[in-house]
């Protein structure tokens, strides 16, 4: 779901104060201090600045909607989190903005009275229900109970009147550390067992500023704001923490602290290398912060564990090492996305030529096509519509892996560090492409920037003979070495990866008049950084085969109604599902023999 655009969030605020403003104010939210802490709110929510004096408006309209906040199997540390929140202080935005009626930490009441006070809620008050923990499933779901309730017949209970659900934390986002491995409780996230539709908001625990900004804008809205796939609401989790983190410069430069007690901790190094995950997880952290904004995980000197994905626990490996096949311990399906389903069409051989695919677009029925070949001899692009069929991309790959690692010597600054880093923390492969010729080739097929990648990423020794192989290759005119050999290679390494986190690379289709080139300079820089860093070539190979597929479904035009996929790569499941994924609208048809 797409963000609101300025006007849209404008019109929509004052619609809103016009239904309410029949309703009496119950609250007087002029202050100073408020105003502050709402201006802050509305910048997170991209809520514009002007609309401060009709968002007070509303929240002093809003006297009838109260919360209600179940706590089910957790730690209580998503309570804790919203308990350190600064400004306004707690009870202000307990009693006085939102009107809490039932939270079994915080209420005075307990026992008898504090059931009472839910019955009461559930029965007399207009309220959202927040709810904090897994729901377990296990042992005639009694694993917790709640008076003489279970909690799950609590939550059902609860459901029918709410005005809305709030999954607070990982826990009742996505089952969290009770569903993690072997489950003992069969514990499950609210969205996994009932209908209703719910905004989660994961993290274990969730900053303070998600929670209440995501409340906010439901009270100020009396909708859902824009939410992810995974339901959690854009504004705090559409960006990874990779790209809001202080510490990226060093990620690009390769400079990544090596242990905890190394020194470079001090400078502000990458932590990567000792297991950061932050590259894989979506949430606000670098920018929100916890604890009164004081710090969050990375500042404080510990990589991110993932805490806002689906089973972070299960499926991030080891929390102090890099991706890597060797820190795998098992895969929680949970939250996968489900297999898509495509065509496939059997022919009797390879479409070789602009002429064949022609002739076979004209069998099929939509009118404007896309044909990726990404063969091994060669690789072609072409755009079929009106009767027409014109290349679409055009690639010029330096093959000798030598003369594109020197040339970030002569880059800016953090190029000129990574080539430096390279050569100290790959040495051995270094010493190796650096006895090869200074002859330049270049090559047309899209598959030989995985033949560029392995050179110089992969971690074989090579031997005399394969380097003197791979001169003559530069040297000559013949295709012994390209796509064929590394393709191949990378592909299986792809598929063996056990992980399913893409570390982003950035592969690219620049425009350029009628064509569109490959970029991959920016795509290889980062491979080196997370190589150097340690991802194993299996994590990099199946992410150099999901960015070029993320790269080309960039580029493939609205009007195009069918995507049509020859070669190896697309005989992956994984790449076959990120077209069915993304291109929700089109038809995709896999070739095969
Ligand atoms: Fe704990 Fe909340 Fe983790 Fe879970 O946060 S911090 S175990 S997400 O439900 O209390
Ligand atoms: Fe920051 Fe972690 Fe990314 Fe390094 S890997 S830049 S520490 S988020
Ligand atoms: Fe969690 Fe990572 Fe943020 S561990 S708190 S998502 S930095």
């Amino acid at each position: 779901m797409a963000a609101l655009q300025k006007e849209e969030i404008e019109t929509k605020l004052q619609a809103r104060l016009q239904s309410l403003s029949h309703t009496a104010k119950s609250t007087m939210l002029q202050n100073d201090s408020t105003k502050t802490w709402l201006k802050d709110q509305l910048s997170l929510i991209n809520v514009p600045k002007t609309m401060l004096d009709v968002c007070i408006e509303i929240l002093e309209h809003m006297s009838d909607l109260k919360v209600v906040w179940l706590h089910l199997q957790e730690c209580t540390g998503c309570s804790e989190s919203l308990l350190r929140t600064e400004a306004p202080s707690f009870e202000v935005l307990l009693f006085d903005i939102f009107k809490i009626v039932y939270h079994d930490l915080v209420m005075v009441s307990s026992g008898h009275g504090a059931t009472a006070a839910l019955e009461h809620a559930s029965s007399h008050e207009k309220y959202v229900l927040l709810v904090e923990g897994s729901v377990p499933m296990g042992f005639a779901k009694d694993y917790i109970t709640l008076g003489n309730r279970n909690g799950y017949d609590e939550v059902s209970h609860l459901l029918h009147n709410a005005e809305a659900v709030f999954a607070v934390g990982t826990c009742s986002s996505f089952g969290g550390i009770q569903s993690a491995y072997p489950n003992p409780t069969n514990g499950h996230a609210l969205s996994e067992i009932f209908e209703r539709e719910v905004i989660n908001i994961p993290g274990c625990p969730p900053s303070d500023k998600n929670i209440v900004a995501t409340l906010l804008y439901y009270y100020l809205f009396g909708e859902s704001p824009s939410l992810d796939s995974l339901k959690r609401p854009l504004w705090a989790y559409g960006k990874s923490v990779h790209d809001l983190c202080e510490r990226k410069s060093f990620f690009m430069s390769g400079d990544f602290v090596e242990s905890f007690d190394d020194p470079n901790m001090k400078e502000g190094y990458c932590l990567y290398k000792v297991g950061c995950k932050g590259p894989y997880t979506y949430n606000s952290c670098p920018k929100v912060k916890f604890n009164a904004k004081t710090s969050w995980p990375v500042q404080g000197g510990h990589g991110c564990i993932g805490c806002s994905e689906p089973n972070f626990w299960d499926n991030f490996g080891n929390i102090e090492k890099p991706l890597s096949n060797k820190s795998f311990f098992t895969l929680n399906e949970k939250f996968v996305p489900k297999i898509l389903p495509l065509s496939y069409k059997k022919l009797q051989a390879p479409i070789q030529n602009t002429q064949e695919y022609m002739q076979f677009a004209n069998t099929l029925k939509s009118t404007k096509n896309l044909f990726i070949n990404l063969g091994v001899d060669e690789s072609s692009v072409l755009l079929y519509g009106d009767g027409e069929c014109k290349p679409l991309i055009s690639c010029a790959i330096s093959l000798n892996p030598k003369l594109v690692l020197q040339s970030y010597e002569s880059k800016n600054k953090q190029g000129k560090k990574l080539y430096a880093n390279y050569q100290n923390k790959m040495k051995d492969r270094y010493i190796e492409l650096m006895k090869l010729c200074d002859k330049e080739r270049i090559s047309s097929n899209i598959n030989d920037v995985f033949s560029l990648f392995a050179m110089i990423l992969d971690d074989k020794t090579l031997i005399d003979e394969e380097i003197s192989m791979i001169n003559m290759w530069l040297e000559s005119s013949l295709n012994p070495l390209g796509g064929n050999f590394q393709t191949t290679h990378i592909l299986q390494l792809a598929k063996s990866f056990k992980f399913p986190h893409v570390s982003e690379l950035g592969f690219k289709f620049k425009k350029d008049n009628d064509y569109y080139m490959l970029d991959y300079a920016k795509a290889l820089s980062i491979a080196m950084s997370y190589r150097i860093g340690g991802l194993d070539m299996h994590g990099l190979a199946y992410s150099m085969v999901c960015d070029l597929a993320n790269a080309f479904v960039e580029i493939i035009d609205t009007t195009c109604d069918t995507i049509v996929l020859q070669g190896e790569m697309f005989n992956l499941s994984f790449i076959q599902q990120i077209f069915t994924r993304r291109l929700k609208d089109k038809t995709i048809v896999v070739l095969t023999y």
